[in-house]
């Protein structure tokens, strides 16, 4: 599971949810000698200085960015602008905002929070207290990251839920072209499997297998698990020939991947799947999930290990 586009969301943000890798903190203010008293405070974390609106925008899309310490009052474009267009964006409405300003009326701050604001610190600002604050919000950061992984993730495999393939799947289906692909899998004889060597070895073998299909989709496919040995993907492959390929090479990578038991000894398994495209007779998500399955089915009564579209 190691390709960005398939495990990591807005909240991932380039990062796992690790308490220990080092926080990146964006500072935004245009007062130089506030920045150099806010990197004395923050000396612990990855500080990214930032004098501008502008210049903050541009470095949050390049940069993977866990906290934004914001000024309002800025010649150009003001910390409530910034505020709103990092609300307004999917890739960065998770970022925590402390906004840090010599404006201490309450109108300012209540706009500040109805922006998406975290918190609020008047200047002059107590160093330690700050320092608690920026604390708290990365704690909360990594505890809300740490739900939405167990929220959108099936645990034993990492790969999406069932509920989270759905809600990516209906926001894919519904931007795509025509030529959109979708793909039910199936473990062949997984039952056997597991009657002979094990629920534990038949743990791994999800395990494995799961691994395998992640790491030889496209970047862009959408993979999930729908419930016990089954799974779908959503995929765009350009045409026909072209999915039914990568079909075909998910099965070749299956087969030839070792499964380690709980006996020592070394097995291979196969997968089924079928195969639909939107530019079939397609109404909807389900429909075209619909179709793949019965595909599926045939794939099962042609004798396994096969894609059939
Ligand atoms: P077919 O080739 O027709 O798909 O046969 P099959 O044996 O794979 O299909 P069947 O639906 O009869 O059995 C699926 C098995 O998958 C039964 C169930 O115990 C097992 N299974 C489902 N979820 C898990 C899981 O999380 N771990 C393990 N170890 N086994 C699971
Ligand atoms: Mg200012
Ligand atoms: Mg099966
Ligand atoms: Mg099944």
């Amino acid at each position: 599971m190691t390709k960005k586009s398939l495990q990591e969301d807005s909240w991932g943000m380039g990062k796992k949810m690790n308490e220990d890798i080092a926080k990146t903190i964006l500072v935004v203010d245009d007062n130089e000698s506030n920045i150099d008293m806010l990197l004395a405070i923050l000396k612990e974390y990855d500080v990214i200085p930032s004098t501008s609106g502008e210049d903050a925008l541009a470095l949050i899309k390049e940069e993977s960015i866990d906290l934004v310490l914001l000024d309002i009052l800025m010649p150009g474009m003001d910390g409530y602008t910034v505020c709103q267009r990092l609300k307004n964006q999917p890739e960065t409405q998770n970022i925590p905002v402390i906004f840090i300003t010599a404006k201490s009326d309450e109108e300012s701050i209540e706009k500040a929070y109805d922006l998406g604001g975290a918190d609020y610190v008047t200047k002059p600002f107590k160093p330690k207290e700050l320092l608690a604050r920026v604390k708290v919000q990365l704690k909360l950061q990594d505890v809300l990251r740490e739900l939405n992984f167990l929220a959108t993730r099936d645990s034993l495999t990492g790969i999406y839920n069932r509920r989270k393939f759905f809600q990516l799947a209906e926001q894919m289906y519904a931007e795509a072209s025509d030529d959109l692909y979708a793909l039910m899998i199936d473990i062949d004889h997984f039952k056997r499997l597991n009657d002979k060597y094990g629920h534990h070895t038949g743990d791994i073998a999800l395990k494995t297998i799961t691994t395998a299909i992640s790491q030889t989709l496209p970047e862009s496919s959408i993979f999930g698990r729908m419930g016990g040995e089954e799974f779908a993907v959503l995929l765009k492959a350009g045409d026909e020939t072209r999915a039914m390929e990568i079909a075909s090479l998910l099965q070749q990578k299956v087969c030839e991947i070792p499964i380690n038991t709980d006996g020592g000894s070394t097995i291979y398994c196969t997968i089924s799947s079928g195969m639909a495209c939107k530019k079939g007779d397609s109404t909807s998500l389900d429909s075209l999930l619909r179709q793949a399955d019965s595909a599926l089915y045939k794939a099962k009564e042609g004798g396994r290990n096969r894609s059939i579209f």
